[in-house]
């Protein structure tokens, strides 16, 4: 068994270069080629485990990373849609990436508001987050699953709204739609199992911690 810390981060994509640029603000040397899963810390007995961002909380559940740094709502749906309990969860909030989790509408549809939402369907990537917050509120709804492109469901009549991130809400401006209702807020966050580390990589760990914590602090 390695006694090197292994962190999953995202590869490519949005949460990537703030997540290299977070470590590396901590004093982590190392450099990201391309092709390669893995990426070794120089100066520090680090693993960096470079993957899809979906599978990041599965990896840490499962012991393939002991920490990882993804999206709060890649964590939640994989919460609400795992098969067993996930066994990972939120150690740390890191204050970027920050997005909401949105239902929206085109202003010309039958669907303006959540009171709307009975019997009409509803496009989505997150059908874990969108299902409870649907049963919380007794909303019944169909959900049409869909794997991208969320945003041109109503326009070609699969949906009469969406549920889906949005950050500057350019994406739903083109699309002729408007966000009325936010049912999840979302920043990255570390995530961590509930199992024990050593304790040479739980030192590690924590000195890992209170680093990202000064870099937080003195962005603010
Ligand atoms: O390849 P991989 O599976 O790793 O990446 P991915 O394509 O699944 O995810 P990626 O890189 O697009 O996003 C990673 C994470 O970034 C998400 O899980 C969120 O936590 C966070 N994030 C922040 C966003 C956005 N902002 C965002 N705006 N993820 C996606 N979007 C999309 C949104 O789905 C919509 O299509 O951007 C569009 C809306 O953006 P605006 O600015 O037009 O509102
Ligand atoms: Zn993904």
């Amino acid at each position: 068994m390695t006694d090197r810390l292994r962190i999953a981060l995202q590869k490519k994509g949005r949460l990537a270069d703030d997540s290299f640029a977070l470590l590396k603000k901590c004093g982590l040397r190392f450099a990201i080629r391309g092709g390669g899963l893995l990426a070794r810390v120089k100066n520090m007995p680090i693993d960096l485990l470079l993957v899809r961002d979906d599978d990041i909380p599965s990896f840490v559940a499962n012991d393939a990373a002991d920490i990882g740094i993804v999206g709060e709502n890649v964590l939640v749906e994989e919460q609400l849609t795992s098969q067993d309990e996930l066994n990972a969860n939120i150690t740390m909030r890191l204050g970027f990436s920050r997005c909401k989790l949105s239902l929206a509408a085109a202003d010309t549809g039958k669907v303006q508001s959540v009171t709307d939402l009975n019997g009409t369907r509803i496009a989505t990537t997150y059908p874990g987050v969108l299902g409870q917050y649907l049963r919380d509120n007794n909303i019944k709804a169909k959900l049409v699953e869909m794997k991208g492109a969320v945003e041109l469901a109503p326009s070609i009549g699969i949906a009469e709204s969406i549920c889906d991130l949005v950050s500057s809400g350019a994406t739903l401006e083109a699309n002729g739609l408007t966000a009325f209702k936010t049912i999840l807020e979302s920043e990255a966050v570390l995530i961590q199992s509930g199992r024990e580390l050593s304790a040479a990589k739980a030192a590690l760990l924590d000195k890992l911690m209170r680093r990202i914590d000064g870099v937080i602090k003195s962005a603010e």
